[in-house]
């Protein structure tokens, strides 16, 4: 049978077909692989499997993913961790506070968005915190410039949710963004039956949603709920390539002298010279330079947001043989989904 994978704990994956609901397994080599990737098997993958019992079967294979956000692992720059795969769109959601408005993580999902294949979308949530728009005003000023849709929201306040929704009807879309911006208070405001766990982000750097999953809207189309990610460091990015997300900075550096010009020290430097006439916007430099800067180093993490996924599969982890595993995979899905039910 072929199916979606809906969501994935430990080395169990919950898989969608034809409207039932399978808890799978997978084959050995789908969970350590030498394919560079953490794990190789991601929520919004298209899988092929074999249905054992009513409920439960046994993955064989991968399809091939025509979209995917990546992000390369923290201290392991050749794995590459598979958040999402095959979704339209990425709703990058910020916050204006708690959490502070910060440039440098949209930034980093934009990048990783477009060079994913996915269409990348603003939300700048909890509007109602803020004193007045000029808060927030220049970031989306900015955003718009590039052409990047940017919505204005308020779950709590229901503000903002009806063009919210006009961009997740009939789509598949991952929201993603640090933890305590609202990315699961937005969901359950256009859609109140899913439930999400949300709560205040706490000082003891708890994060709330704690897995990737892949949820039907009653609007039609799909979205995935992310926990925020502690560190968000691009997936195979070369330095040279970071122009390239930066449009109006690409189009001046065909002027550069130096080929190979990141736009930072080289000498007769078309950017630093529209910079310096204010043909360029500095604040669109400064993200630039972040971003450069990023690709090498990773970010600074936040106490709040996740280090890994919980349910991430560690590559050395041991995996026990298949039989056991079969053995185990009732009993196990059982009492994880009473778990759940109880959060
Ligand atoms: N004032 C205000 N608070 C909000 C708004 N949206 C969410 N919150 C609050 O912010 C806190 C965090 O919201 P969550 O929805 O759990 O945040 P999240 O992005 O899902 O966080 P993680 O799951 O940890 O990644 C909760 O206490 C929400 O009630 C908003 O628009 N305005
Ligand atoms: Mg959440
Ligand atoms: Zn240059």
């Amino acid at each position: 049978m072929e199916g979606v994978v809906t969501r994935i704990r430990s080395v169990l994956c919950e898989v969608d077909a034809e409207g039932s609901s399978y808890t799978c397994t997978a084959r050995g080599r789908l969970i350590e692989s030498d394919t560079g990737e953490s794990k190789p098997l991601a929520v919004g993958d298209r899988v092929v499997f074999e249905p054992t019992e009513a409920d439960e079967g046994v993955i064989e294979k991968v399809l091939p993913r025509h979209t995917k956000l990546s992000r390369r692992l923290p201290r392991d720059v050749h794995t590459e961790h598979v958040i999402v795969a095959n979704v339209d769109r990425l709703l990058i959601v910020a916050s204006v506070r708690k959490p502070p408005l910060t440039a440098g993580i949209i930034d980093r999902y934009v990048i990783a968005g477009e060079a994913g294949g996915l269409e990348p979308v603003i939300c700048i949530n909890k509007t109602d915190l803020a004193e007045d728009e000029s808060e927030y005003r220049h970031v989306v000023a900015a955003y718009e410039d590039l052409d990047y849709p940017v919505l204005l929201t308020s779950a709590t306040q229901r503000v903002g949710l009806e063009a919210l929704k006009d961009v997740l009807r009939g789509k598949s879309t991952v929201l993603a963004g640090h933890s305590g911006v609202g990315k699961s208070s937005l969901l359950n405001a256009i859609q109140p039956g899913l439930a999400l766990r949300t709560a205040p982000v706490s000082t003891k750097g708890r994060h709330t949603t704690s897995s990737v999953s892949l949820l039907k809207l009653e609007i039609g189309g799909y979205v995935v709920d992310t926990p925020g990610i502690r560190e968000f460091t691009l997936w195979e990015i070369e330095k040279h390539e970071v122009a390239q997300f930066f449009p109006r900075i690409w189009e001046l550096s065909h002027e550069c002298r130096m080929p190979d010009c990141v736009h930072t020290h080289e000498p007769d430097c078309a950017v630093k010279r529209a910079l310096e006439r204010g043909e360029l916007s500095r604040w669109r430099y400064e993200s630039y330079l972040r971003i450069l800067e990023s690709v090498e180093t990773p970010e600074v993490p936040r106490a709040t947001d996740v280090e890994e996924p919980e349910e991430q599969i560690s590559r050395h982890k041991r995996v026990p043989s298949r039989r056991k595993r079969r053995q185990d995979l009732g009993r196990r899905a059982r009492r994880e989904l009473a778990e759940e039910d109880e959060e």
